[in-house]
């Protein structure tokens, strides 16, 4: 099944000249509601006038991650605040996170994208949908409710943590489908496992997963335990949260909702188009958002648009899943994290050094986070002279990286000099996982 034919089937031709349309009325848009795009394009000797097809679009600039940031936190947005009508928040590089505005008309049109991948997926008014991506400022929770109600499933907002109750509720209501992060499924089978509940004594059969890379063992693996079939869900809350696309039962890709998000794949040096098969980086332009539209927006995900055409029936180009990244933002238990924000953490902290490693592992399905930092010298045996001092410090920085991280972590504090100095480019991260 397709959720709207009319959108997901147009020919190249139709595709390509609506999507003109809505840029150059974005443009229009931004141009005259964000003094920040005014400028830019003012700067470049460009008007609304200049961008007529969607081929010039390569005329625009680029707004990355650090523009929301100075522009923090309503700076970018375009509708005035009596139009938005909800807000949701993504990590930052720095502490400040990333606000997003959406108005009536991005939430229904959010929805609508969300319903098309939940279609696609196979999901209908029969089944019962466990959301259980985190609801709050993380687009993930409401994002996909929001889609299991338009379809029509009865959607479980199941959320998460309290993983053994959710078990039991997968077992007991007949839950059919499941969106999650791929790791928090296998946490899932896990704790089934440990409850005894057994695959036969649960009816899931599709799962929606995304919000963090994943890998075709891992898929393997879910859909093994769980007996289901485990679809890919991607999307970025800059750009609009779950949902910019999805895949088919082809499972070859994922396709774009080009009609509102824009894909380019650019070389992240030279900043140059790339044409398909080759990867790059991932640019979105929003199409026909109020709240806050954005314009080449650079994601700083690597992965490539797809050669050909789909045997299912859809026209709308398919990205790769995702290779790696341009930035060093890692993902913990779905929740994006930066080692800038835990630098920032540490140099609040007289006692240490700006020498820290964050250690990131996978254990029992379960993503671990370990903070190291090093002492400075003049605290270490002084001041720091008993194990309950020590305990009292650990303590604090381990409140004060869980109230920036949004995720509790582990911590470890080193003696001076143990930390490993780098010859080059400082690393920060040892991450375990392998997951590209
Ligand atoms: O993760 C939105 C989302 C929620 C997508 C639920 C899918 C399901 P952010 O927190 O802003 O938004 O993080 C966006 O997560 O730039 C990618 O690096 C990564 N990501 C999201 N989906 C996938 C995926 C949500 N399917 C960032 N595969 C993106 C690989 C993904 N990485």
């Amino acid at each position: 099944m397709i959720w709207n034919p009319n959108k997901e089937c147009m020919s190249r031709e139709q595709m390509r000249e609506l999507q003109g349309k809505r840029l150059h009325k974005v443009v229009e848009y931004v141009y005259h509601n964000v003094p920040f795009y005014r400028h830019k394009l003012q700067e470049m000797d460009l008007s609304p006038e200049d961008i007529r097809t969607i081929d010039d679009i390569v005329k625009l600039p680029f707004t990355t991650k650090k523009d929301l940031r100075d522009n923090y936190p309503f700076g970018l947005q375009a509708a005035p605040q009596s139009e938005i009508i909800r807000i949701h928040a993504s990590s930052g590089t720095t502490g400040n996170p990333t606000i997003v505005g959406y108005t009536r008309k991005d939430i229904s049109i959010w929805s609508e994208c969300m319903a098309r991948s939940l279609t696609a997926y196979g999901v209908g008014r029969e089944d019962t949908f466990s959301v259980s991506y985190g609801y709050g400022l993380f687009t993930g929770g409401l994002g996909a409710h929001n889609g299991v109600e338009m379809v029509g499933a009865a959607v479980v907002p199941a959320s998460t943590g309290n993983t053994e109750k959710h078990a039991r509720l997968i077992r007991d209501l007949g839950i059919t489908g499941i969106a999650c992060t791929p790791s928090y499924a296998l946490y899932l089978a896990e704790t089934m496992d440990r409850l005894g509940i057994t695959k036969d004594q649960i009816k899931l059969r599709i799962g929606a997963f995304g919000a963090e890379p994943w890998t075709e063992n891992m898929r393997k693996e879910i859909q093994e335990r769980l007996g289901l079939k485990g679809f890919n869900l991607y999307g970025l809350s800059e750009v609009m949260g779950p949902s910019v696309s999805y895949e088919c039962d082809e499972q070859n890709g994922s396709h774009i909702n080009e009609d509102h998000f824009f894909p380019e794949i650019i070389d992240p040096v030279t900043l140059e188009p790339l044409p398909a098969g080759q990867t790059g980086e991932l640019v979105f332009t929003t199409l026909t958002k109020e709240g806050m539209p954005v314009i080449r927006y650079r994601t700083r995900d690597l992965c490539s648009i797809l050669p050909g055409e789909c045997p299912c029936g859809r026209t709308n180009v398919r990205m790769s899943a995702i290779q790696g990244r341009t930035d060093d933002m890692l993902i913990i238990r779905g929740i994006n994290v930066f080692p800038s924000q835990v630098e920032s953490v540490v140099l609040t902290m007289k006692e240490f050094a700006p020498l820290y490693m964050l250690v990131v592992d996978r254990v029992n399905n379960l993503d671990t986070l370990m903070v190291q930092v090093e002492l400075r010298p003049d605290f270490f045996n002084a001041t720091l002279d008993t194990p309950a001092a020590i305990e009292d410090l650990e303590q604090r920085f381990a409140a004060r990286l869980r109230s920036v991280l949004s995720i509790g972590a582990k911590v470890q504090i080193k003696a001076p000099g143990t930390i490993e100095r780098s010859q080059g480019k400082s690393t920060h991260v040892i991450d375990k996982r392998k997951l590209y």
